[in-house]
């Protein structure tokens, strides 16, 4: 039987969007069929899992699946034997702990005897612990912003994005636990054909990302900006520049970082670069 790398993703819910989504910009090609189970790329030897995200790390400890896509916080809860390969700067989210907003938060000190209430429970005691503090903690699966309300608890730990949950529940934040995103999870050792498949899959993925970091730049320049304008965008060997019709002036190409985008335009017009576009680019591979 030939090689095919396993790949659990989330069944449905906020990570299944953007899984699928970057396993498709990486070239891999589905039948989407919704409710199946399973799913087997057209054009690379690997075969999806739908599951639940809860039960990712399980199902790779158990090599019923290779890799997996899951927040970092369930991959850190759930304790299994696996390994983080990559952080794939989606589903970001912080755990935080939160309180009711009438309280006066005193410092962490403050938490020393009360009761908290998560779905976290592993991540909560680590984070206790490494403070020193001693509480209770109360484990729940779901709801936990309303504990403090009903009196189940004089705190909560919960997933915080927006923050607007816990303003609509009277709450608000006053720890940050640990800041999460997607990452790609996998066993430590895989065999070495699959290894050889995960790794090119995150060259790829890799091409992905560095793609949406960066934009194509095209501008038109005196020629004697050409030196100054190189060093600020000095793309990924150099830039390519081209004469223009107009004596004195060229065309100059290159790559910009999306980060720092904004204060480069502003230094390129400082050195007299106009017609400046820009364009998305799809793949980047140094
Ligand atoms: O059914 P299944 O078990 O697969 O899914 P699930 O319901 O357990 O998970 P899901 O789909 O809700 O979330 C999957 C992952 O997305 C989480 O493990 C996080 O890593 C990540 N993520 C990113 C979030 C959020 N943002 C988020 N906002 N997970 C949950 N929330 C919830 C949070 O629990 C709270 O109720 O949204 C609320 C807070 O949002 P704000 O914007 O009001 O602060
Ligand atoms: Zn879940």
């Amino acid at each position: 039987m030939s090689t095919v790398l396993r790949i659990a993703i989330q069944k449905s819910g906020r990570l299944q969007e953007d899984s699928l989504k970057l396993l498709k910009e990486s070239g891999l090609q589905f039948s989407n069929g919704r409710d199946q189970l399973k799913a087997q790329a057209r054009n690379f030897p690997v075969e999806l899992l739908f599951l639940r995200d809860d039960d990712i790390p399980q199902y790779i400890e158990d090599r019923v699946a290779d890799v997996g896509i899951v927040g970092e916080n369930v991959w850190i809860e759930k304790e299994k034997h696996n390994e983080l390969i990559k952080r794939l700067d989606f589903a970001k989210c912080r755990l935080s702990i939160a309180i009711p907003r009438a309280e006066e938060y005193t410092g962490i000190s403050y938490l020393k005897g009360k009761n908290i209430a998560t779905s976290y429970p592993v991540i909560v005691k680590q984070f206790l612990a490494k403070n020193n503090i001693e509480a209770g903690i109360h484990e729940i699966s779901g709801s936990v912003e309303i504990a403090p309300g009903i009196g189940l608890a004089d705190a909560i730990c919960d997933i915080v994005s927006t923050g607007s949950t816990l303003l609509s529940n009277g709450l608000k934040e006053v720890e940050v636990v640990l800041q999460s995103e997607a990452v790609l999870i996998a066993t430590p050792s895989l065999e070495k054909g699959k290894q050889a498949l995960l790794d090119q899959l995150l060259f790829r993925i890799q091409a992905v990302q560095s793609a949406k970091n960066n934009k194509y730049i095209l501008l038109n320049c005196p020629n004697e900006a050409i030196e100054k304008i190189t060093s600020v965008i000095p793309g990924m060997k150099s830039p390519t520049i081209m004469p223009l019709g107009r004596p004195g002036w060229s065309s100059l190409h290159s790559v910009v970082n999306e980060n720092d985008f904004w204060e480069r335009i502003g230094q390129l017009k400082s050195f007299g670069a106009e017609g400046i576009l820009v364009i998305p680019i799809e793949k980047m591979i140094a």
